[in-house]
Order: C-alpha cells, then sequence, then structure tokens
C-alpha cells in the first residue's frame, strides 16, 4: 500500500474499545504503589497470565480469529487471508510483566495487534495472507531468567528445552511451571513450533511503548524504529565461609559481600563509558545465610550489560569473568552467562512501512533506535522485521508510574492496522 490512507481502515480502529481493553487487562495482576501509581505484576505461566490470555482469547474468538498455542505457550491470534496457505504477517509482542511494572510495556503490542485485525475485518480491507497476532511467552525474564524463551525457541535461536531447569525463587522449574500452563490450556488447539517445526513468518512488527524519553521530547507520534542494540545477561556466584559477626576476626574472614564489593567497584571501571551510551546494572543481589549477624558465605548477583556496537559488547562483555576474578580476594568465583542478543538493524521493508502509513496519516514521526530488547531482535534472521513507537511519559517504565496516553495508543494502532494490510497484501 503507497502513501495513501484506507480511510474506512483507520477509522475502523475504535481508540475507546482500545483503551477500554488496555485497562480491563491492567486490571489483571494491578496494584497502586506508594506513591499511587497504578502497576502491574503479572509473571508468565502465573495464574494472572492463564487469567490475562483467557481475556485475550474471548476477545479474539468475538472477533472471529482462530486461537492455538504452541509447546512453548506462545498464543497465536489468527485472522485467515484469501490465500491461507502463504506465510502468514505476525504481529505482537508479550503479556508478562516485570514484578513492578506498568501497565503497557508488552502488552500494549498484542491489544494493539488484536485492534489492528479488528479494524481490517470491520473495515472489510481483504488480504492475501493470513495475519497472526502473537503473545510470546516470557519476554521479561522476571520470574524465570533469562527473557524472551518463548520467542528464542520458535526463531530455533535455542532449542525447546534450554531452560527446563531454571528455577523461580520458590524452586519452580521451568519445565513444570510451563507443563501446567499447557495442561490448563488442554482445550487450546496445538501448533507447531514457529520454524523449528512449522513455517517462518512474511514479515513481522511489534507495537510497542518506546520506553525512553525521545519521542515525548520531540514531540513525535510514532518512532520508526530502526534497531536493537545488544544485551547480555550474567550471574555471578561468590562462594566465602559464613561465620560469627562477633568473633571472627576479619583476617581469617572469606566474605562473599566484600567481595561482591571488589567485583562490582572492578566492573564499574570496566564498563566506564564518559559518552554514557553502555548500559551495565547491577540490580538483583542473593545473600546467605542473610543475617545481620553470620558473615555472608554466598552471594550471587545479577549483570545487564548492553551495548549498540558489538565489538564492544563483545570485548567488554568477554573481559566480564577476567576482571572479577582479579578483584575478589577471598571467596571462589563463578561467572553464568545466561542471554545473549547480538544488537540487531531491522531490514528496510518494514521501517519504510511503517514511516510510510505514519506520513499517511499524518503523524510526526522520527527513527529511533531501540534500548530495551523485544522479541522482535529474534525474528531478525526470520523475516522483514520492524517495530513501531509510541511515546510513553518521561520515559518511564519498568515502573508503575509508565503511562501512554489513549490518543498515543489509538495512532499506534492507526499505523499498525495499515501496515499489516499493506504487508499482508504483498
Ligand atoms: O529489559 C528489557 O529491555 C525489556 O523491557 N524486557
Ligand atoms: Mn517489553
Ligand atoms: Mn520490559
Amino acid at each position: 500500500m503507497p502513501d495513501a490512507v484506507a480511510p474506512n481502515l483507520v477509522a475502523a480502529v475504535d481508540a475507546a474499545r482500545h483503551w477500554r481493553d488496555m485497562m480491563a487487562m491492567a486490571e489483571i495482576g494491578g496494584f497502586i504503589d506508594e506513591a499511587g501509581h497504578p502497576g502491574v505484576n503479572r509473571p508468565c505461566l502465573s495464574p494472572l497470565d492463564r487469567q490475562a490470555r483467557r481475556l485475550l482469547i474471548s476477545w479474539a474468538e468475538k472477533a472471529g480469529l482462530g486461537v492455538s498455542v504452541d509447546r512453548l505457550g506462545n498464543l497465536f491470534l489468527r485472522h485467515e487471508g484469501s490465500a491461507p496457505g502463504l506465510a502468514p504477517v505476525l504481529t505482537g509482542s508479550h503479556m508478562d510483566s516485570q514484578p513492578n511494572g506498568g501497565r503497557f510495556d508488552g502488552i500494549w503490542g498484542v491489544i494493539a495487534g488484536l485492534e489492528a485485525v479488528r479494524a481490517l475485518r470491520e473495515a472489510g480491507v481483504a488480504t492475501k495472507r493470513p495475519i497472526e497476532v502473537v503473545a510470546w511467552t516470557n519476554e521479561e525474564g522476571g520470574r524465570y531468567a533469562p527473557g524472551c524463551m518463548g520467542s528464542m525457541a520458535y526463531a530455533g535461536f535455542a532449542p525447546p528445552d534450554t531452560w527446563d531447569d531454571v528455577t523461580d525463587r520458590d524452586g519452580i522449574r521451568w519445565a513444570d511451571a510451563l507443563a501446567e500452563q499447557l495442561a490448563l490450556e488442554a482445550d487450546i488447539a496445538r501448533r507447531p513450533l514457529g520454524v523449528v517445526e512449522g513455517q517462518a513468518p512474511f514479515a513481522y512488527v511489534e507495537a510497542h511503548i518506546e520506553q525512553g524519553p525521545l519521542l515525548e521530547a520531540k514531540e513525535m507520534d510514532i518512532g520508526v524504529v530502526t534497531g536493537i542494540q545488544g544485551s547480555r545477561w550474567f550471574v555471578v556466584e561468590l562462594k566465602g565461609k559464613s561465620d560469627h559477626a562477633g568473633t571472627t576476626p576479619l583476617a581469617m574472614r572469606k566474605d562473599a559481600v566484600q567481595d561482591m564489593l571488589r567485583a562490582i567497584n572492578a566492573l564499574n571501571a570496566l564498563m566506564h563509558d564518559p559518552k554514557d551510551v553502555l548500559r551495565f546494572t547491577v540490580a538483583s543481589i542473593e545473600v546467605q545465610p542473610n543475617t545481620s549477624n553470620s558473615v555472608a558465605g554466598l552471594v550471587r548477583f545479577t549483570i545487564d550489560f548492553r551495548h549498540p556496537d558489538n565489538a564492544v559488547l563483545q570485548a567488554r562483555g568477554n573481559a566480564i569473568e577476567g576482571v572479577i576474578q582479579a578483584a575478589v580476594r577471598d571467596c571462589a568465583v563463578k561467572v553464568t552467562e545466561r542471554f545473549h542478543a547480538v544488537p540487531v538493524t531491522f531490514q528496510p521493508e518494514v521501517p519504510d512501512a511503517v514511516e510510510a502509513a505514519a506520513r499517511a496519516q499524518g503523524l510526526r514521526h522520527m527513527r529511533l533506535p531501540s534500548g530495551a530488547f523485544h522479541d522482535s531482535q529474534f525474528m531478525v534472521p526470520l523475516c522483514p522485521t520492524g517495530m513501531i513507537f509510541v511515546p510513553c511519559r518521561a520515559g518511564v517504565s519498568h515502573h508503575p508510574s509508565e503511562y501512554a496516553t489513549p490518543e498515543a495508543l489509538a495512532a499506534g494502532a492507526r499505523v499498525l492496522a495499515q501496515v499489516l494490510a499493506d504487508l499482508a497484501n504483498r
């Protein structure tokens, strides 16, 4: 579809319905934080996740879409095209949230996909190709690390049983939580797992809030996403010796917390970037036995390291273990890498279609990369891939004060509808 707008399609996107759907989803796992912000805590493979999926499925069935799930729990809502055998256009995002998450990260891309497909059908816009809206399993990696398990398995990036023995904080294995979810959703049609067992998509487009301040600061309506920076996750285990805090001389201790401080100070030096492009975060720390009067015998802490330049991502990431080994004085060190997503640049087809739709609809737009990772990172090797960003208030995300306006979401859904119609007729 060139720069022409399908006026009946754009008009068929129902902004009020879209916002109602978003607010209904936000009730599932919703909470009010101490500052009065409405947050969401909806862990993957939890009863709340299943409640949200059932609500989405009820809307999809009402809209006449086919519903199916694959063996990683990825959930698909299918709009049939006039040539059903053709590779589908895929759109979607994730429904799981951070534990202290917002009402828009991930879920908006799924609900926007549903709204765009409903608008296509209500406007009578025919598509040659099928369109599928997907809700990927475990994008956040909050309950089970790493993130993007559903999309990585779908794309053949990692074998589907890679994470079977990963446990959550309650010791529940990923494989058991996934089996429980699939059993509770046994009434939903099964489908082969992505390109591993089935068909690759023709194209993939994901709608998401920016999770950064640029679009709001530049007063833009639409972000034409050009690519995603690389991310590497590590978990570092320091094993010392627990001792009595009152009687053990410091010279005799193997204090895991003191060694953690040495390690993090050394990592801060490794990761120093005067241009503030590099992202280095330690945000999850486990201490054992975690009592005030016993010296810490064991510490586990996480590293989230990101950079847009793969050479830097590899060089600094590969140096992490050696830097920790050199800095630690008394403990045994174990460094495990558990996520490695290289920087990706989206092929031109989808960003160009997003830009054409935004322009045709008279929306202010700009190109920008994504600092957050997304399931789309793993679609790039499979097919032309891209993302549509909308502004979020002060760029805040992964926090209950995350907010995007009804108008911003409706504009994003209208662009998505036009892009889907465009791609599904190629
Ligand atoms: O961490 C991320 O970049 C994503 O929001 N899960
Ligand atoms: Mn997200
Ligand atoms: Mn997120």
